[in-house]
């Protein structure tokens, strides 16, 4: 009988997208982010990809003083898999995007493989009522918002992370953007086995339908070959569908609150463990078994 493949569910907590005014259920205090990494992780995420906000108004930080709490709480509370971001908010200079992973030195960082427009705009039709005047003006920003990842901002985060031992979750929004991981593979400063998260339907970015799934699948596997293993990320109501059918044909999945705030039409999730517990159950009901932590660690050959 063949082997019982390991999936790695990946819980990205909070993120930089969403806003608190969005949800009620997103965490955004230093305690509220640990706890809701803690409960993501007991519901069987193996790892929890980590952003911070500033407590005072819920805005994305990357200064690492806001991390510090979070993953001292993390740390002594789960074995679970650390993945802190050098994304921060697309509206941050990449050199304070940096800062947490070059302080924290972590076992897993995401690296976003090329410069895009990131378009947030679209959701200023469905929310209106803002706490805070920085949720609204970010969004109407991404207008004219270059999310910028270039060669070279790519090499420094590679080249900090190769010397700390820190392994990546390759942020691809895009085909070019394989292109470009295949480029730092073959030139030797990414290593494999890459871990490449496909991301799904966000404006400027791939979109959402399966046929784009099997676009991103074929050209991984014709560029990077037995050198990866494959993610997959759907923004908002892409969810649970996209994860379905990546894992089905093969993929590890990313859910939580930074990707989506929703676990059904019109039904906020309450919190990162229920998109877990979600997509888990889907999984075993497709005879796939979830990674444990040290599991993921073995796959992706983190430093532990
Ligand atoms: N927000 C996601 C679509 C990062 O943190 O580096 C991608 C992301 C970026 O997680
Ligand atoms: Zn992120």
């Amino acid at each position: 009988m063949a082997a019982i493949r390991k999936v790695i569910i990946t819980s990205a907590v909070t993120g930089a997208i969403h806003t608190p005014s969005m949800s009620p259920h997103l965490p955004v205090s230093a305690s509220e982010i640990a706890d809701a990494a803690i409960g993501a992780a007991e519901a069987g995420a193996a790892i929890v990809h980590m952003h911070a906000r500033d407590p005072k108004d819920g805005r994305p930080s990357q200064n690492p003083d806001h991390f510090a709490p979070i993953l001292e709480k993390l740390k002594s509370n789960t074995n679970a898999v650390i993945n802190i971001t050098t994304g921060g908010s697309p509206h941050m200079t990449v050199e304070e995007r940096m800062r947490p992973v070059a302080a924290f030195k972590p076992e897993l960082a995401s690296l976003n493989m090329g410069s895009m427009n990131f378009g947030l705009y679209p959701m200023l039709d469905r929310y209106r009522d803002f706490q805070h005047e920085w949720e609204r003006e970010a969004l109407e920003k991404s207008r004219d918002l270059v999310f910028k990842n270039t060669f070279q901002d790519i090499q420094t985060i590679l080249e900090i992370g190769n010397g700390n031992r820190t392994r990546f979750e390759f942020e691809c929004y895009d085909i070019s953007h394989l292109n470009n991981l295949a480029h730092f593979h073959g030139g030797g400063l990414a290593q494999g086995p890459l871990f490449v998260q496909s991301v799904f339907g966000l404006l400027g970015g791939i979109g959402a339908h399966p046929e784009d799934l099997m676009h991103m699948r074929r050209t991984a596997d014709r560029l990077l070959g037995d050198q990866y293993e494959w993610s997959i990320l759907g923004a908002g109501k892409n969810q649970i569908p996209l994860a379905t059918i990546g894992a089905a044909m093969g993929s590890h999945v990313r859910v939580g609150l930074e990707d989506s705030l929703w676990i059904a039409p019109g039904q906020l999730a309450k919190t990162n463990a229920e998109q877990v517990t979600r997509i888990r159950t889907i999984l075993e009901a497709l005879n796939f078994e979830i990674a444990t932590p040290d599991e993921a660690r073995e796959m992706l050959q983190l430093k532990g």
